[in-house]
């Protein structure tokens, strides 16, 4: 009897010791370069009570070349696809490289244990290079400005030492303008709607959610996460931007607690556009049809991390590893996300 009662009294007090433990290996396994995803991603971790994080993002998208399902066309045969594709287009010129900028503003909050909230503001810089079809002419046309903004929670579905389950339940705001014109495509006769890759905002209110999985190890951690960005309705010009779904796995590797290199993979399935602006002509440029708009990409993400007195700097390189694209659509070569953020 009375050595029961030892094992007893002696349990109960080792309970709240092993559970101090676990809690001190919760937070060291979070508090690590590999604390965030690679840079391209979000939506992956959550903060404690009471903690802010501010965050710079810098994303850059490549896109040199056409490409007609999986084949890389010349300017040359992207002209000449448009003379019998469905619908007819690049009858006034064809896009031939563009480079897609993003300046990013993210600011998280943690609400409760279980509970982080978020905002993003986005400034895109876009540029676009096209060559004329009747002269052989090349003009460029620039866009840049406010993008939309996205509001959301974390929510914790699951934790234990190793592991969270965070469930992302956002939404964007259309703070972009998709209404400006150009009258450079012209040469000055007359002004035209930019194209839909030329615009600053989706023009509806999207739905974001999305799921993450990540796994904490002594080495290192794995991440697995589905995120989706769905138009809801149609905007003020009667279209939707495609429907969007991102499967990302990456793996990143600790150097030491304040260094960390990453790879990932991500599968990105996009839909062709909903509904039709009236200002965009499919004849004109293929950038103007709702159904050259969808496809599939598969993305690989070779990233690095550094931890230095509280400052995390994320850094990845992201080249396409292959893309089958609907109608013709400028390719992706690569993309770079690099950014600095701290928790206070
Ligand atoms: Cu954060």
């Amino acid at each position: 009897m009375k050595f029961a009662w030892r094992v007893a009294i002696g349990i109960t007090c080792l309970l709240p010791i092993s559970q101090a433990v676990q809690a001190d290996n919760f937070d060291a396994l979070r508090s690590r370069a590999d604390k965030h995803a690679p840079a391209s991603l979000m939506g992956d971790h959550l903060h404690d009570p009471g903690e802010w994080m501010v965050e710079y993002k810098y994303m850059n998208m490549y896109m040199e070349d056409n490409r007609a399902g999986s084949r890389t066309l010349s300017d040359a045969e992207s002209i000449a696809f448009g003379a019998s594709s469905n619908p007819v287009t690049n009858r006034a010129a064809t896009p031939t490289q563009m480079t897609h900028e993003m300046h990013m503003l993210h600011i998280m909050r943690g609400v409760t244990d279980d509970i982080t909230v978020y905002t993003m503001l986005m400034l895109p810089s876009i540029t676009m290079d096209h060559q004329r079809r009747m002269d052989g002419s090349s003009f460029t046309t620039h866009n840049s400005g406010f993008g939309d903004t996205t509001f959301g929670a974390l929510l914790r579905l699951y934790s234990d030492v190793n592991d969270d389950l965070i469930l992302n339940v956002a939404a964007s705001v259309p703070t972009g303008d998709i209404f400006r014109t150009s009258t450079i495509p012209s040469r000055g006769a007359t002004d035209q709607a930019l194209p839909y890759p030329m615009r600053l905002g989706s023009g509806t209110f999207n739905a974001k959610p999305g799921i993450t999985w990540k796994h904490y190890r002594d080495t290192g951690s794995f991440g697995l996460q589905f995120q989706t960005n769905l138009p809801v309705g149609r905007n003020y010009r009667d279209y939707a931007v495609s429907d969007e779904f991102r499967l990302n796995t990456w793996y990143s590797h600790l150097l030491s607690d304040n260094f960390s290199t990453s790879v990932r993979l991500e599968n990105l399935w996009r839909t062709n556009y909903d509904g039709a602006d009236p200002a965009a002509n499919d004849m004109m440029i293929s950038t103007n049809v709702e159904g050259f708009r969808g496809g599939y990409s598969l993305n690989l993400g070779i990233g690095f991390s550094a931890l230095i007195k509280k400052h995390l700097l994320n850094v990845e390189f992201v080249p396409t590893l292959y893309q089958d694209l609907d109608g013709i659509q400028l390719e992706t070569d690569w993309q770079v996300a690099a950014s600095w953020s701290r928790s206070f």
